[in-house]
């Protein structure tokens, strides 16, 4: 019988444990949107601190992160933003920045390391004496760790390397580090020196870092100022928010330092799955917490099937095509629920029976 879920769909998944929920419990609180909320600042206050910005702010979704910051950098409708052609901000987010923000995306190819050449990316500025045909170019987008790619880590060479072009050219650079703890810890490089060249950046608590809700976006003072206008504008103003702030402070306080024990458990089922006739996952690839493993044709299962035949076990994973599964680990995902995930996965693949039930 089924007595535990092993979610591995995302690592938003995880569930505030009992020291958030005493923080939350306890928030001291007051009115955010009129700036009088004491934890909300803490967190803030922290968060700037971590990433070597000068002033940060709370706000609800790595989604509004993005879009707030998208928005303020491209401040002149009909502007363009450079990003690649596999982020999260072209794929995932409803076309918000186009929809809402009146900025037009110019995708440029992402590699398989979640990086775009930087001659492609040159390549993409318009040019400004062209003006009466070309939207002008405003920004840079990076993302880091590259999620669609498989949890890719951008090196701070790269990233300074984009910032100084950034530069040359006039354009704003914003990071989306959802999971720039990740590449930190990855790399062995402090966020504040990963994040460096970028005139912002939103960072997620929500995911691998644990927190119930909620993402920050850093920067200049000038430029926070301005963002907590348009998150009200948009919706994402909150009152007594220091609840949610609270538990996000215990994430970024406690949770960091279990992000390499996430990574680990993420090379430890890749190397598992890989020893699964019929499923392959390229190892090298897997840097962060985030996989994508192939079912092969003669495995004769689908991905959508492998994923329901799962899901009776109570493991939960979601499918990227009909032959291609993504998985990500989190720190509720122990070292046992990976060798029963595999167990699962070998038997519903090739009919191998397993011994222990969860
Ligand atoms: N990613 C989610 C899904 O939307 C795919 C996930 O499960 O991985 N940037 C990156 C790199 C992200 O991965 C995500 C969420 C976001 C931004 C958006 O964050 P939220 O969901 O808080 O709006």
């Amino acid at each position: 019988m089924v007595t535990k879920t092993i979610d591995l769909r995302s690592d938003t998944v995880t569930k505030p444990n009992e020291v958030m929920r005493a923080a939350m419990a306890n928030a001291e609180v007051d009115d955010d949107v009129l700036s009088f909320d004491p934890t909300a600042f803490r967190l803030e206050a922290e968060m700037a601190r971590i990433t070597g910005k000068e002033a940060a702010l709370f706000v609800p979704s790595g989604t509004m992160g993005n879009l707030i910051s998208v928005m303020i950098h491209c401040e002149v409708r009909g502007s363009e933003v450079i990003l690649g052609d596999n982020c999260h901000i072209h794929i995932f987010e409803n076309g918000g920045i186009s929809t809402i923000g009146g900025v037009h995306p110019r995708p440029v190819k992402n590699n398989k390391d979640g990086t775009m050449d930087i001659d492609l990316i040159e390549a993409a500025i318009r040019n400004p004496n062209f003006e009466i045909c070309y939207p002008k170019t405003r920004l840079i987008c990076l993302e880091n760790t590259h999620a669609n790619t498989g949890g890719k880590c951008l090196s701070v060479e790269y990233i300074d390397e984009v910032g100084v072009l950034a530069k040359k050219h006039g354009l704003k650079l914003h990071i989306d580090g959802a999971r720039i703890f990740h590449a930190s810890v990855a790399l062995g490089v402090p966020v504040n020196r990963l994040v460096q060249a970028a005139d912002s950046v939103s960072v997620c608590l929500s995911k691998g870092l644990g927190a119930p809700v909620g993402s920050v976006i850093v920067g200049s003072r000038e430029f926070i100022a301005r963002a907590r206008i348009l998150r009200k504008t948009l919706g994402g103003g909150m009152r007594q928010v220091g609840i949610l702030c609270a538990a996000a402070l215990v994430a970024v306080q406690e949770n960091v330092e279990k992000l390499a024990d996430d990574h680990k458990k993420a090379k430890a089922l890749a190397e598992g799955l890989n020893n699964i006739k019929g499923l392959k996952v390229d190892i090298a690839s897997v840097q962060t917490n985030i996989l994508y493993f192939d079912i092969s044709e003669d495995a004769n299962i689908t991905a959508h099937k492998l994923i329901n035949q799962l899901e009776e076990h109570g493991v939960l994973m979601m499918a990227d095509s009909s032959s291609r599964i993504r998985v990500v680990l989190h720190y509720q995902i122990s070292a046992a629920d990976v060798q029963y995930t595999l167990a699962c996965i070998e038997q519903a693949v090739n009919g191998t029976p397993f011994k222990n039930g969860h």
